[in-house]
């Protein structure tokens, strides 16, 4: 049986690991998956430099050696797709839970002296080319300058290896609690702006539709929503009788406070335990269980954050997960 399951839809640039895979707390590499929209480019790490420009006092040029030469930070974060960016709406549950290690962005930032009409931040990869007939001039992220507080970072290993060519290295920009799509791989430009950048994957594709006060609004796929998933038992699996022990790992931007598990389809939810959040990483719940009988069940779970917000059942990236098991 492959490694890879089909999310659906048409992903050619994928590789994905069943879920059933992640049941490490920190994903080892060979079972993070990997995305990339165009032509995976290849940079040399002795000529590599990060051009830092835009609205700041002092444009930059940075080596690999220079970044190694800054104060550096390592994080563990979920890292999270938020899904094929022209189907919005189609979960895929692309994740994993990754030691980033690098240099904080506001620590960079902090050399380039960002002006104060620097709104935000827009991060380029050295990736261009073709995207389902579009020509792409370069892979362009933007992120808010009031997120620069927090932990984004220029990350040069993963899991204390450093960063594979596929991974986006020799750096990538990491942007803990924003989905996978905002941490720009092969990183070469940074620009300071007052505006949101006009690049196809800013401000034409990763934009949800919203509904706000009656009117559609787009929300850009930033901040990643609650979500939960099962990786024991997994998809199908035919147990036992007797005594299950349902585990699975839940994350969002902010941290999640109660995760549920439904084993009737829906019709009735209990409260499994629930780790406490270590930096952004995902936490683990585990639920106890004993079918009644013999059969088939869906089984299902939903976390909920801080904040109180849940999961929908359906039609967005978070929809909540389900699995079909049977008991035999
Ligand atoms: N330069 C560049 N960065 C990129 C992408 C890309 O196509 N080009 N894809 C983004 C998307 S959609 C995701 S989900 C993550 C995937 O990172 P990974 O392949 O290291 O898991 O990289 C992001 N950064
Ligand atoms: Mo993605």
């Amino acid at each position: 049986m492959s490694a890879y399951w089909s999310t659906g839809v048409d992903l050619p640039n994928l590789q994905q690991p069943a879920l059933a895979r992640l049941t490490d707390f920190v994903t080892p590499l060979e079972h993070v998956f990997f995305l990339r929209h165009m032509a995976m480019p290849e940079i040399d790490r002795a000529s590599w430099r990060l051009a830092i420009g835009g609205l700041v006092e002092h444009e930059l040029l940075l080596s690999l050696a220079d970044l190694e030469a800054m104060p550096q930070t390592e994080i563990c974060a979920v890292h999270e797709c938020a899904g094929h960016p022209l189907h919005p709406t189609v979960p895929v549950r692309r994740v994993a839970n990754v030691v980033w290690r690098g240099v904080r962005l506001s620590e960079v930032l902090k050399r380039a002296r960002v002006a104060p009409d620097a709104r935000f931040v827009w991060s380029y990869g050295a990736d261009k080319g073709d995207y389902h007939g579009v020509d792409i001039p370069a892979y362009v992220k933007d992120m808010p300058v009031s997120e620069l507080h927090g932990e984004a970072m220029l990350a040069t290993h993963m899991n204390s290896e450093p960063l594979s060519g596929k991974h986006g290295g020799p750096v990538r920009l990491v942007v803990p609690g924003f989905y996978g799509t905002n941490s720009t791989k092969w990183l070469v430009r940074l620009a300071l702006s007052d505006t949101r950048s006009p690049g196809y994957f800013t401000t034409v594709m990763y934009n949800d539709r919203v509904v706000k006060d009656g009117l559609e609004q787009l929300s850009p796929v930033w901040r990643v929503a609650p979500h939960a998933v099962m990786v024991q038992p997994a998809e199908q699996a035919r147990l036992t009788p007797g005594k299950q022990k349902i585990v699975g790992w839940a994350w969002g931007a902010d941290a999640i406070t109660r995760v549920e598990v439904s084993t009737d389809a829906g019709a009735s939810w209990a409260a499994a335990q629930l780790d406490a959040r270590e930096d952004h990483a995902w936490q683990r719940f585990e639920f106890e269980w004993t079918p009644p009988s013999l059969g088939t069940y869906q089984l299902r779970c939903r976390a909920f954050d801080s904040t109180g917000v849940g999961q929908p059942e359906h039609g967005v990236r978070n929809a909540v997960f389900s699995i079909s098991i049977t008991v035999e």
